[in-house]
């Protein structure tokens, strides 16, 4: 390697880099086909995660234990979980509940039409809430992926919007009622399963959010595939979410646009976003980083077995720090500063922040701007972008 050497790209515990129990152990199964893959053991999985160089496993309550364990299984087995978890120096910073698989959640969880569902929803919650905490879960994902519909005539869609409020206020009651000092991070995702899910976007979410009674212990979980399904840039949503202060938790992977959701590899497709996903992630445009985990919500092609998972697994984490070297190689660069310094005339900046005064509006009511000069300047994209591109294709550093 001419800039770095291959090893350095290799993950440490300290990059902070986490996996669902879902994600390295999906056994490929497809609306067309079953599994492909043997189901690993959680322990197992953690052990292996542990020897790639990942830092955190994430997990739904059923991921772990079954959805119809008794009470005495349910203990035997998080007590292996945690002895695992602590014999490898592993943590699990993020936990969440499947309320999609079993089928009483058909018409969704939080926003079903039927109050038992609804009342079951916040049940299975509150007891996934208390596993999190014993495991040592600082956050809580809601990836509401039943809570939408098909036949919308069900049900008023202002409605389910309310059920959501009244459910995630409840919810977070528990949580302070408990001390259990977690917050929670919202999943947004606009179909499948459902043929359209309620708050689709991670732009929903954060107004959502603004409704809430603690609107501050709840923030996102923006997930690449989602929002590029949407058709929107990723960087973009969740430059929104930094922002603010709400990007909380984050699921990295890969998808093709147009496509159902493809949980790829992180950084397997649309490499410029990626690129520019990491780099407003590891702040290396200036700013603020991201200080949470750096979670792959992924799984290995169809194709692989075994040892494919664990290739697919190292491939997002190197290609994460790949990345973050990248950018910081093309924030570093003397031209591409100059070009975007360029653009940045700070001459006008004391009239366009600040807010409203009336000497301002007078002031810019005065302003002689030569619109035809202005108009006509070139502003050297094309090669800014070619550096980038130059950057991402290794043959500038
Ligand atoms: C499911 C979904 C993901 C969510 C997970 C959390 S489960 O795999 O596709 O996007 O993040 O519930
Ligand atoms: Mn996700
Ligand atoms: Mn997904």
């Amino acid at each position: 390697m001419s800039a770095h050497d291959s090893n350095s790209f290799d993950p440490t515990p300290e990059d902070r880099f986490s996996f669902g129990l879902w994600t390295v152990g999906n056994p490929g199964r497809d609306p067309f086909g079953p599994s492909v893959r043997p189901t690993m053991d959680p322990n197992h999985i953690v052990r292996q995660l542990a020897a790639i160089g990942a830092w955190g496993v994430n997990l739904h309550d059923n991921d772990l234990i079954p959805f119809d364990a008794s009470a005495s299984e349910r203990d035997r087995i998080v007590k292996e979980f945690k002895a695992t978890v602590a014999d490898t120096g592993m943590t699990v910073p993020m936990c969440t509940t499947n309320l999609f698989s079993h089928p009483i959640f058909k018409d969704g969880a939080f926003t079903a039409n039927d109050p038992k569902v609804r009342a079951f929803a916040l049940q299975k919650t509150m007891t996934a809430i208390d596993l999190g905490a014993e495991l040592g879960a600082k956050i809580y994902v809601f990836w509401g992926g039943r809570e939408g519909s098909e036949a919308d005539a069900c049900r008023d869609p202002r409605a389910a919007w309310q059920r959501m409020r009244e459910a995630m206020d409840f919810l977070c009651g528990y949580v302070k009622d408990r001390d259990y000092g977690m917050k929670f991070a919202l999943e947004a995702k606009p179909n499948e399963p459902r043929g359209d899910i309620y708050l689709p976007t991670t732009g929903h979410m954060l107004h959502f959010i603004s409704t809430l009674e603690h609107e501050d212990m709840v923030g996102v979980n923006p997930e690449v595939a989602h929002e590029v399904m949407a058709g929107l840039s990723f960087a973009h949503n969740v430059a929104q979410a930094l922002a603010c202060d709400k990007l909380f938790h984050i699921d990295l992977n890969g998808q093709k646009i147009g496509r159902y959701d493809q949980d790829l590899r992180f950084g397997s497709e649309d490499q410029k976003g990626a690129f520019l996903l990491v780099r407003l992630l590891e702040g290396t445009l200036g700013g603020k980083p991201y200080d949470g985990p750096r979670h792959f919500d992924a799984h290995a092609y169809r194709t692989e077995d075994e040892a494919g998972v664990w290739e697919f697994a190292k491939g997002c984490m190197r290609t994460y720090k790949i990345l973050a070297q990248r950018a910081a190689a093309f924030d570093a660069d003397a031209e591409v500063k100059q070009l975007i310094a360029e653009q940045e005339d700070r001459e006008l900046d004391p009239l366009l922040s600040g807010g409203y005064t009336v000497q301002k509006a007078a002031a810019l009511k005065g302003l002689d701007v030569d619109v035809d000069a202005v108009a006509s300047r070139g502003l050297g994209y094309e090669r800014l972008d070619q550096l980038l591109v130059e950057y991402l294709l290794g043959v500038r550093s």
